[in-house]
């Protein structure tokens, strides 16, 4: 069997590329989808998963996550955790409970405390300068604060043919306080299933729900369409239902991913990324074009893309 690995983002290049040298030896779809995510979740700079992650309205970082399992559909999942290292490890660990799998706030906090899970302060100095920058430029001149999106969320098929989907973010920032979106919500931020294949989404949680945007794209999947097809189906039928009903749709992507290694991604968004590695594809980075007349284009991220990639999240927090 063929072993792919398919992610949202640029930010799980590096993750998904040592992963993948676990895949390579027979390593099991779990692991690297823990590990790849763990790395983003490390990294400091990517400011909207793990630490580093943009904080809430109260400039506090609440993170979600969750890790589903395509063979036996065991779902762990947790809900607007505050400091612990690595939330993707704490939802992976749920989903090997039979009850209470999916947990919120206080009693997510507790449960990883006792499970002896990292804790360390998720609010770097750099998301704090952010916050306040953000907050002059927005909530104190009376705008909207919500823009930009980057969850991580990463499906695997190995060589044995097991599927797993896990997602990692800070949500939305400056989100009210308990606001929960649809990455830890199973048939919204992720839905897998071995026999089928899986689907994981970012961007405006509020929305993504609306559709059960991964679960829809898993079900036209298991009618016979290929990934791609099912993915832009998927994305044009709930962004045309939204601006049909509500006026306006707020930002879709997602990838998706059969259980033959074939995959597809789809946004209504300009400059959505996206990272894939498989057997026969090195680590690669792609950006998409937003769908047009029910279709996704995208192309080899460039050399200047990708620079100008790090020079921007690196770059200082000054205020103006
Ligand atoms: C959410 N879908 O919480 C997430 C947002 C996202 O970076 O993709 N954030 O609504």
């Amino acid at each position: 069997m063929k072993w792919v690995m398919i992610a949202t983002w640029r930010m799980a290049i590096e993750g998904i590329t040592e992963a993948a040298e676990d895949l390579k030896n027979d390593g099991y779809s779990g692991e690297a989808v823990e590990k790849a995510i763990k790395i983003v979740e490390d990294f400091p700079y990517y400011k909207s998963v793990g630490y580093g992650g943009l904080p809430n309205e109260n400039c506090q970082v609440e993170l979600d996550a969750a890790y589903m399992d395509g063979d036996t559909l065991s779902i762990g999942a947790i809900g607007g955790i505050t400091d612990f290292k690595n939330p993707i490890s704490i939802a992976k660990k749920l989903s090997k409970e039979r009850f209470n799998c999916f947990l919120v706030g206080a009693g997510a906090d507790e449960y990883a405390k006792k499970e002896g899970f990292h804790r360390i302060n998720m609010l770097t100095d750099r998301a704090k300068r952010y916050y306040e920058k953000r907050k002059r430029k927005t909530v104190d001149k009376g705008l909207s604060p919500y823009d930009g999106h980057d969850t991580v969320g990463i499906i695997s098929v190995d060589k044995a043919g097991k599927m797993v989907v896990g997602t990692s973010t800070s949500g939305l920032f400056m989100k009210k306080k308990g606001r929960v979106g649809d990455s830890p919500i199973s048939g919204s931020g992720f839905y897998v299933d071995s026999e089928v294949g899986g689907a994981t989404a970012t961007g405006l949680g509020e929305d993504l729900m609306k559709g059960c945007i991964s679960y829809e794209i898993v079900r036209l999947m298991k009618d016979g369409l290929q990934p791609q097809e099912a993915a832009d189906k998927a994305v044009s039928e709930l962004n045309e239902k939204l601006i049909k009903r509500r006026g306006k749709s707020g930002d879709i992507s997602i990838v998706a991913l059969n259980n033959k290694g074939e995959w597809g991604v789809s946004t209504n968004i300009e400059g959505f990324s996206f990272s894939v590695v498989s057997e026969d594809e090195k680590p690669m980075v792609y950006v998409c074009n937003k769908i047009k007349h029910g279709k996704t284009t995208y192309d080899v991220a460039s050399e200047q893309w990708l620079e100008a990639y790090l020079n921007r999240i690196k770059s200082p927090i000054t205020f103006d």
